[in-house]
């Protein structure tokens, strides 16, 4: 493939709901544009889109993936995205370095969450829009409904360009009412001629729709057409272009991707109206040292910047990283600037590339995608930049991970492998992220969602040879006492020679919820001599370490010493660390133990119908709503606190509560005291646990 200049290139990123047949599509356009000879088929894995054996296997796409076609001149840079939920990281990397995005949408099961979901992320990143109504062969297709449905949810500039000829089984091909002709059968063998004769008041309806549309983008076309002067259709196709590129006009296309119907129209029309790299406003960003403004205008002829927008760790090839070029070309055999880690980077050779087949080429100019392996220093969200010439631009937001569990490497030789394989799969997404817990010890994992997590756990025995068991994480309980109680701890000892002999006496108070730990030192008149004293609090906090009622530790408690006794020659610390331990334990049988467990603020975003059983739910999950305000696009952020215990699947309750269109965040609070009879069953699960292990 040859370096396109930045008029020539089209970026694009296929976009939509999971399963609405965007790899279909991407593999379609590949296919239609002559990049490959043969329609693969996601069912049989053999799209060059979804490569990736968990990909293949679920059949579904996990990464977003390069696929560039080739038409009429120009590369269509097309970035297949994946549609569920758990893999939205990708999506939002995508959209943030393409100018434009189709929505895919099934004909048959219409507008869904991800439709809503996904498109609300192109606004935001103000990227131009269009539709694709895909899998009009299938039984139910329904394009004219589908289409007012999108029109209903994001409003007037939702324009068809294309009609279906047939539907569902008799789906044949489609009318173009911009060219006014008929396009009928599948790819290559695709004939262009008459629109057919039963379609003329369809046609005529919404080509005025699309005049009007295309009109009001253009001072100079909407005058006309308010006169009531016709438009040509240079002039409607000029209209067009301009609402699509300001985002205004979002024109509706249709087809069957696994059928190559309607294909090389929706190509066409991307190459015609598409915004390219070279129309885009210049990149802005931040000069690294001095913070002021940068920006970098889409010519090859500015000073070389470029985002990182994936990164791929491969066990064998080591680290694959992709990139938009904004501005300057991008050359193999070079050094270049990592702004963001203030690091230099040697490029080795530079690819171009189509799923996972890498190209290599000289040169990538601005406004084009490249890949480049062995970076030493980056990683998602970089800039690299021209040293002489640094600009930073802003990273890549990603969504925080939600759903954490535990991990335990199944053998010693997976141990060994498991730091490491993680610390590589973190590099590769942004969206997953591990930590070990001091206070259960373990190694907790966290992502998107349950399936996300699973792909994970898949990655480190496939690309690492690391295998692991996964358990849902223990809560981090703690104990405390709700009472003071005193008690004496002795500890003598004669056996042979020398003698041991510790006696400390310590009260035990309870302290406020995160007070900790207080040691106070009451002795007076040298009951037990200075130099023995920490050694009481030693056995203190050991003792406490080790818990009351289930071996959780103790938190909470202020430990007074105030008096003891002691032996010239056979006391010594180690003593008085036993009695100290001693001490503690009979002073706090007396003193009441309960169990603490975390509490987590929570706060959920939701749409407003489903605010009623959002809060049920947290009801039920033991939970107490803080509150509920009303927030933009008629949601409502609820604030609620909730025992963490509850919240370990929370992101698949929430899910399934709110159709996939709630968001939330925890965050640990404060530890509270476990309702009696919840205790009573953690204390004997601890035990049984205990004996099992
Ligand atoms: N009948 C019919 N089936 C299609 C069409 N396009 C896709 N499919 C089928 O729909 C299913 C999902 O297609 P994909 O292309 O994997 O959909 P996707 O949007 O890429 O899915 P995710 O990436 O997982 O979100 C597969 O079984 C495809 O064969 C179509 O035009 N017609
Ligand atoms: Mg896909």
């Amino acid at each position: 493939m040859k370096a396109y200049k930045a008029d020539a290139i089209r970026n694009v990123a296929l976009i939509g709901h999971g399963g609405c047949g965007k790899t279909s599509l991407a593999e379609a356009l590949l296919f239609a544009s002559g990049g490959i000879d043969r329609l693969g088929k996601v069912d049989d894995g053999t799209t060059i889109s979804d490569y990736d054996p968990d990909e293949i296997k679920r059949k579904i796409s996990i990464n977003a993936t390069l696929v560039p076609c080739e038409w009429q001149g120009t590369k269509m840079n097309v970035i297949d995205a994946p549609g569920y939920a758990d893999f939205m990281g990708d999506v939002k990397s995508a959209l943030r370095v393409v100018e434009g995005a189709i929505i895919v949408v099934c004909a048959v099961s219409g507008m869904e969450v991800g439709t809503e979901t996904t498109w609300d992320f192109a606004e935001s990143y103000n990227v131009a829009r269009a539709f694709f109504i895909n899998k009009m062969d299938r039984e139910n297709a329904d394009f004219y409904a589908v289409a007012e449905a999108l029109k209903t949810r994001f409003g007037t500039g939702v324009v068809p360009v294309q009609l279906p000829i047939g539907s569902q089984d008799s789906f044949k091909g489609v009318v173009d009412l911009l060219g006014m002709k008929a396009r009928i059968g599948a790819g290559k063998s695709a004939t262009v001629g008459e629109i057919p004769a039963d379609m003329a008041e369809a046609v005529s309806k919404h080509r005025d729709a699309l005049i009007e549309a295309a009109a009001e983008n253009d001072d100079e076309l909407i005058t006309k057409y308010l006169e009531g002067e016709e438009l040509s259709d240079a002039e409607i196709a000029r209209g067009l272009a301009a609402g699509i590129r300001s985002g205004k006009t979002m024109p509706v296309f249709c087809g069957s991707s696994s059928k190559d119907i309607g294909v090389s129209a929706l190509m066409d029309e991307i190459v015609r109206a598409f915004p390219s790299p070279a129309d885009a406003e210049p990149a802005k960003g931040v000069n690294p040292q001095t913070n002021a403004e940068e920006e970098r205008k889409p010519l090859d002829t500015e000073p070389f910047s470029a985002l990182v927008f994936k990164t791929l760790a491969d066990p064998y090839v080591g680290k694959l990283t992709y990139l938009r070029v904004y501005s300057g070309v991008l050359k193999s055999d070079s050094h270049v600037y990592n702004s963001t880690k203030g690091a230099e980077e040697r490029i080795g050779q530079v690819y171009f590339l189509k799923g996972k087949n890498q190209e290599a080429t000289a040169e990538a100019h601005a406004g084009d995608f490249a890949a480049i392996a062995k970076l030493a220093e980056t990683g998602t969200g970089d800039t690299l930049c021209d040293k002489a010439k640094a600009v930073k631009f802003e990273a890549i937001e990603f969504p925080s991970p939600v759903f954490t569990v535990a991990i335990r490497a199944k053998t010693k030789v997976d141990e060994d492998k498991l730091g490491p394989a993680l610390a590589r799969m973190v590099e590769e997404d942004p969206t997953f992220q591990f930590r070990r817990e001091p206070e259960t010890g373990e190694t907790l994992i966290s992502g998107l969602g349950e399936a996300h997590v699973e792909i994970v756990v898949d990655r480190l025995k496939r690309k690492f040879g690391a295998e692991v068991d996964v358990n849902t994480p223990k809560i981090p309980y703690r104990e405390t006492i709700t009472t003071g109680a005193k008690a004496q701890g002795k500890h003598k000892k004669q056996t042979g020679g020398r003698g041991q002999y510790g006696d400390a006496y310590v009260e035990l108070e309870p302290l406020e919820r995160g007070q900790g730990f207080e040691f106070v030192n009451k002795i007076v008149g040298g009951a037990i001599p200075r130099q023995y004293i920490p050694a009481v609090e030693k056995g203190v906090r050991e003792a406490m370490e080790r818990g009351l009622l289930a071996g959780y530790p103790v938190v909470d408690i202020r430990a007074k010493v105030y008096d003891g006794s002691f032996h010239a020659v056979d006391s010594s610390e180690m003593a008085f660390k036993m009695a100290g331990i001693l001490a503690f334990h009979s002073a706090a049988t007396n003193a009441n133990a309960v169990l603490l467990e975390p509490i987590v603020s929570v706060e959920v975003i939701v749409p407003e119908e489903y605010m009623g059983d959002i809060i049920g739910d947290l009801n039920g999950k033991r939970g107490r709503i803080l509150g509920m305000e009303q927030i933009a696009g008629g949601r409502q952020r609820i604030k609620a606190l909730v025992p963490q215990a509850e919240m370990l699947r929370y992101a698949i309750d929430l899910r399934s509560i709110a159709r996939g269109r709630g968001r939330f965040t925890t965050e640990l609070s404060h530890y509270e005291q476990v309702p009696a009879h919840t205790a009573q069953q953690i204390i004997e699960q601890r035990k049984k646990d205990k004996e099992e292990s």
